[in-house]
């Protein structure tokens, strides 16, 4: 606990593929090669022979500045030819791969046969595309997050986009999550000496976050960092802002609101960031909460957010500090 309470030093954000990968941009802009994003990869799965990491692929392109930001994954300005011929072959096209988004599946499929780790993948493919913060999968051990529905147990894909959302969600869980480890990276990530801060992305909790977390060693990791962990709110005014954060919170029983997001993290943050909407429900959060603005329309948002939450955590970093030396 013996951080220096500055916005120097490196940083670490939880990202899965939507709220979180926003804020990341903000951070990243902020923060350059001082950034590592970890990042959920409990979406992979092979798909036509090819191995798919969709929330590494958003990241990717939103880093580099060439996401398709219309449907929140792919590329920009992208061709479908390859879908197209796919369909004429008879062959499945609920999975859309465009034809710039498939040399990254391409390319990530014939390194892993090459025994390169997915980490080593992922740096390269960063580098290639100009993108200086570091993209750390969470695990370079596989990890499949399946959604056990009313009609029964779906793969992530199947479930998120096959099905749409629609199937009612009753659990979800982490096939090898019990036997992944976290890379050397991602540990040297979060027991760096200058570790000033720990941010979980406005991600879905159940569905990209918790992944993360159920890798063993990363929450004892992030406990033992010493640095102040926040989380940042995927709910606005009870409702999800993308995705399906909200209809699952409400088939699992829990009320979709912020409330409910803090008690999710509770054991685990020292501060949680909600949206002005929710100011109502900050007395009913016991934990230092920040309200602000936490809808990442423009660019101009997302650095706005990154700043209030590296602030956020240079505060909360000055307050531990003063209860150190208060303490006898
Ligand atoms: N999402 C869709 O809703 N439909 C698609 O056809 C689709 C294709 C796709 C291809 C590559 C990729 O990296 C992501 C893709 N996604 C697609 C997004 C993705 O599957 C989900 O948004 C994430 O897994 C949730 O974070």
């Amino acid at each position: 606990m013996s951080r220096p309470p500055s916005e120097a030093g490196t940083w670490v954000v939880l990202s899965g593929g939507s709220g979180g990968v926003k804020l990341a941009v903000g951070l990243a802009r902020l923060l350059g090669e001082r950034l590592s994003i970890i990042v959920n990869t409990g979406d992979d799965f092979t798909h036509l022979g090819l191995s798919i990491s969709p929330d590494l692929d958003t990241v990717l392109y939103a880093l580099a500045g060439i996401l398709n930001e219309e449907t929140g994954w792919g590329r920009n300005g992208e061709t479908w030819t390859f879908m197209r011929a796919l369909g004429e072959l008879g062959e499945p096209t609920w999975f859309k791969l465009g034809d710039g988004d498939l040399a990254t599946h391409v390319d990530r499929t014939w390194r892993l046969r090459a025994g390169a780790r997915l980490t080593q993948i992922g740096a390269h493919q960063a580098t290639a595309l100009g993108v200086r913060a570091r993209i750390l999968p969470m695990s370079d051990d596989p990890v499949r997050t399946v959604v056990a529905t009313d009609g029964g147990p779906l793969s992530f894909q199947e479930y998120f986009v096959r099905y749409g959302c629609r199937p009612v969600v009753r659990a979800t869980r982490f096939e090898g999550a019990a036997a992944a480890q976290p890379t050397r990276e991602v540990i040297d990530a979060l027991s760096a000496p200058d570790l000033a801060g720990i941010i979980l992305g406005p991600s879905n909790p159940w569905l990209s976050v918790d992944p993360i977390l159920a890798v063993p060693g990363i929450r004892d990791l992030m406990r033992t960092s010493g640095a102040p962990i926040v989380a940042v709110s995927p709910i606005i005014g009870g409702q999800a802002v993308k995705g399906p954060t909200a209809k699952i919170m409400a088939e699992l029983g829990l009320e979709p609101d912020s409330r409910t997001i803090a008690q999710h993290y509770a054991d685990l943050i020292h501060g949680f960031v909600m949206d002005s909407a929710d100011q109502a429900l900050k007395e009913e959060i016991r934990l230092d909460a920040v309200v602000t603005n936490t809808m990442m329309r423009s660019l101009d948002d997302k650095v706005a957010l990154a700043q209030q939450c590296m602030t956020f955590c240079r505060r909360l970093s000055e307050q531990r500090l003063v209860g150190l030396r208060a303490s006898p």
